[in-house]
């Protein structure tokens, strides 16, 4: 018994010399078969224990055991520091192929919305108007009072409004978060004197339920034209044009009287509807016309509050939502999918 032990001492101080030594990674794992291997010499040695007195059998097999786990801790150091190759070693071996080819970078792309207020403000430019933009955050004068629409006229209804906590705001007047862009109508009038062609797109917010069709904050684009002798004509050749740059050149365009405090007469603007080609359908709700924009001619009071004398300039404004734009030319069903950051649906938008 003593021998056996004195060979499990020897081996085991062999074993670590010899990883020690070992020169790289192969050698090392030579020894390590040499000594723990199936036919290595520590089984070999194991392989006796069977021949040794009973009571011997448990010191031996335990000091066999502290042999091995000794040796394997060794191997298992050893190798971790050839893994480690010090820096100058990395940067030999490391070197860059520069005929690979490159890794194309991820390109964003603009969001639907965003594109179509730019075909919208394309088309305009065209037509000889300027793009302009305003404050999100609103005076209730240009919001509302300018507009014809004075504190407790009932028209405020027609737009559901977020206002400022008087607390923080400035000077005590009233703000809000504009409802709409046509407080830049009485903005862009009060700064400059006619002829006015401008276009203003923006951002808007109402307080109002989100659903299919609405949502608490939107885009809406504003235009306004004004100079001497503009007629409800230029309004409805103006918009008609857009209306057939945009959807297709074959398509008719519908007026409607609609109320709007800021305009007289005020209209509504509907096109035919391009799925059923106006003989009804899902997309039109069966009346053949889609609507896509509020306008009318600028009301003589408002010109007259900007300081526009109403008797010598005449102009028409219009106002649409980019997203009903966009729902109507693409069938889009539910208005939330623009917002809902799902790229399934924003990829289709290359
Ligand atoms: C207006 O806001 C008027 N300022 C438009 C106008 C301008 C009329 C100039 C006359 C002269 P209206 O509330 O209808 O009108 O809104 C215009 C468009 O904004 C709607 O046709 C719709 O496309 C869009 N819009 C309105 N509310 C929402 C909403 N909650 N979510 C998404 N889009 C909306």
């Amino acid at each position: 018994m003593n021998e056996l032990r004195r060979d499990l001492e020897n081996l085991q101080a062999q074993a670590i010399a010899q990883i020690q030594s070992s020169a790289d990674a192969t050698q090392l794992e030579q020894t390590r078969v040499q000594f723990l291997g199936r036919k290595g010499r520590l089984t070999t040695i194991l392989r006796q224990l069977p021949t040794l007195a009973a009571e011997d059998r448990p010191t031996i097999g335990a000091l066999a055991n502290q042999v091995k786990e000794a040796i394997e801790e060794r191997v298992v150091a050893r190798r971790a520091a050839f893994e480690s190759v010090p820096g100058d070693e990395i940067l030999a071996k490391d070197q860059i192929d520069v005929t690979l080819p490159g890794r194309r970078p991820g390109l964003g792309r603009l969001h639907p919305i965003t594109q179509i207020i730019r075909r919208i403000c394309g088309v305009f430019v065209e037509m000889g108007f300027a793009v302009m933009e305003g404050p999100e955050v609103e005076w209730d004068y240009y919001n509302f009072e300018a507009l014809n629409i004075p504190e407790e006229h009932p028209a405020r209804d027609m737009w559901d409004t977020f206002w400022i906590d008087p607390a923080t705001s400035q000077a005590g007047k009233p703000m809000l978060l504009r409802t709409h862009t046509s407080p830049m109508q009485i903005r862009i009038m009060e700064q400059t004197r006619p002829p006015v062609r401008v276009i203003v797109p923006g951002k808007c917010y109402r307080y109002e339920a989100v659903d299919a069709s609405h949502e608490s904050q939107f885009d809406q684009v504003e235009g306004l034209a004004v100079d001497e002798q503009i007629t409800f004509a230029d309004l409805k050749g103006t918009l008609h044009t857009f209306a057939r740059r945009l959807f297709g050149k074959d398509r008719k365009v519908r007026f409607r009287c609609d109320y709007f405090p800021f305009v007289e007469p005020g209209v509504d603007m509907s096109i035919d509807c391009f799925l059923c080609k106006g003989g009804g359908c899902r997309l039109c709700k069966e009346t053949g016309w889609l609507e896509i924009l509020g306008a009318g001619m600028v009301h003589p009071g408002v010109l007259a509050r900007v300081g526009y004398d109403p008797a010598r300039y005449s102009g028409f404004a219009f106002g649409l939502g980019p997203a009903r734009v966009a729902m109507l030319k693409y069938g889009i069903e539910d208005i939330r999918f623009f917002h809902g950051n799902d790229l399934r649906f924003l990829r289709q938008f290359p």
